[in-house]
């Protein structure tokens, strides 16, 4: 595989190559370094850009004085690693404050701390040049159902969505918000389970312009949902502003392996998506934002084991770009994808300024026995994803 360059826009949460390997069940396996270590060694490697959580760079306590100090040295770390940092969120789960959420706690003080923390790390995202905030409400949810009003949590997280984004307006920041769905862990459910919840809300703000998602690989895939498919509506509601690339087998806990170590036949449809577009679609919306990857290095590696571990995502991310690439231009691919009517799908149903009266007295001569018997091919088509893939 080739160097991932700039170009390739690849990027890092500072809490994947950051994670020390604690867990629910054990301490850490490798020591922390600190948030400046990292800029180098991502840089390197051949990543564009990194991204973190406010509490990822200095302590929930820290005075003004102290986040100036830390931040400044972050900075100029990434700065002279060439690194931008294309991303900034909050930390609304760490602290105990937060156990039962940050926008959505049923105790209104916790509520206004957590909005204030929030619109400090949104400055704070601007200041860096950062173009997304993502709002990933991990404790905004419940472990039983009579401990929440749900109508009132999702006023609540209304009011505090449209404050942020009021707000990043009113401030001219040039920044927008990306919900980050997921439907468990570490509250038993979370508010904004999946993508189709997270579209739901954003259609009820008011300043929904702003708003868009971050879907997750592995989220999306916990809820036993197909992550491209999230990704395709996403795109096609023009909400698609930043991804979460990771690998994630099965029904389980949030795995966060490197990208492709979970479903790669998925991964595989991923990348083809975000390369290559829709196949019936060739000027249709494309996702042109950072490939970031959020993935937790496995707490049976240690140092070198991260390194290789964050190669790993961007080599993989290259090799099925590569792959996607040769699948779309392979001639028996296209020739599968007509006889399928993946192409034809893209034609209207009606025809342009055939009214519904017209339509319904009109007669096609349509046979559904004979449509019956068609054969689609889809099988075929998909053997040659793989033999792409694996070939
Ligand atoms: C948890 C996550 C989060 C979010 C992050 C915002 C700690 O499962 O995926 O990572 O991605 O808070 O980007
Ligand atoms: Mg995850
Ligand atoms: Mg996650
Ligand atoms: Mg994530």
């Amino acid at each position: 595989v080739r160097r991932p360059t700039p170009e390739d826009k690849f990027s890092f949460g500072l809490w994947t190559v950051g994670w020390t390997g604690t867990d629910p069940f054990g301490g850490p396996t490798r020591p922390a370094l600190d948030p400046w270590e990292y800029a180098e060694k991502l840089a390197e490697l051949g990543a564009w850009g990194v991204t973190f959580h406010d509490n990822d760079v200095f302590p929930f306590d820290a005075d003004a004085a102290t986040k100036e100090r830390i931040v400044s040295r972050f900075r100029q770390a990434t700065d002279a690693a060439g690194l931008v940092i294309e991303m900034v969120t909050t930390n609304t789960f760490s602290h105990p404050v937060f156990k039962d959420g940050g926008l959505t706690s049923n105790d209104r003080g916790v509520r206004r701390f957590g909005l204030r923390k929030v619109l400090h790390a949104v400055d704070l995202a601007a200041e860096l040049g950062a173009t997304t905030f993502v709002m990933w409400g991990g404790r905004e949810g419940s472990e039983y159902d009579g401990s929440k009003d749900v109508y009132s949590a999702m006023e609540r997280y209304k009011e505090g969505l449209d404050t942020v984004a009021g707000y990043i307006k009113a401030q001219g920041h040039d920044l927008r918000i990306a919900l980050e769905p997921k439907p468990n862990e570490p509250r038993g459910d979370i508010f904004l389970p999946t993508a189709g919840h997270a579209l739901a809300l954003i259609a009820e703000l008011e300043h929904g312009d702003i708003v868009g998602l971050n879907p997750e690989t592995g989220h999306e895939q916990m809820a036993n949902l197909n992550y491209t498919h999230g990704l395709g509506q996403a795109l096609w509601s023009g909400k698609l502003f930043h991804i979460d690339l990771n690998g994630q087998r099965g029904l389980k806990y949030d795995q966060d392996l490197v990208f492709g170590h979970g479903d790669l036949t998925s991964a595989f449809f991923t990348v083809d998506l975000i390369e290559n577009g829709f196949p019936g679609h060739p000027d249709g919306p494309r996702y042109d934002g950072p490939r970031h990857f959020d993935y937790k290095p496995s707490r049976t590696e240690h140092l070198d084991g991260v390194w290789e571990s964050a190669k790993a995502c961007m080599s993989t991310y290259l090799l099925l770009a590569d792959k996607a690439r040769a699948f779309r231009a392979d001639p028996r691919v296209q020739e599968a994808m007509e006889y399928a009517g993946v192409l034809d799908l893209a034609r209207p149903t009606l025809d342009a300024g055939e009214s519904v009266e017209d339509f319904l007295a009109a007669d096609d001569g349509f046979d559904p026995e004979k449509a019956g018997e068609r054969d689609f091919g889809f099988v075929r088509l998909q053997q040659l994803a793989i033999e792409h893939l694996i070939g």
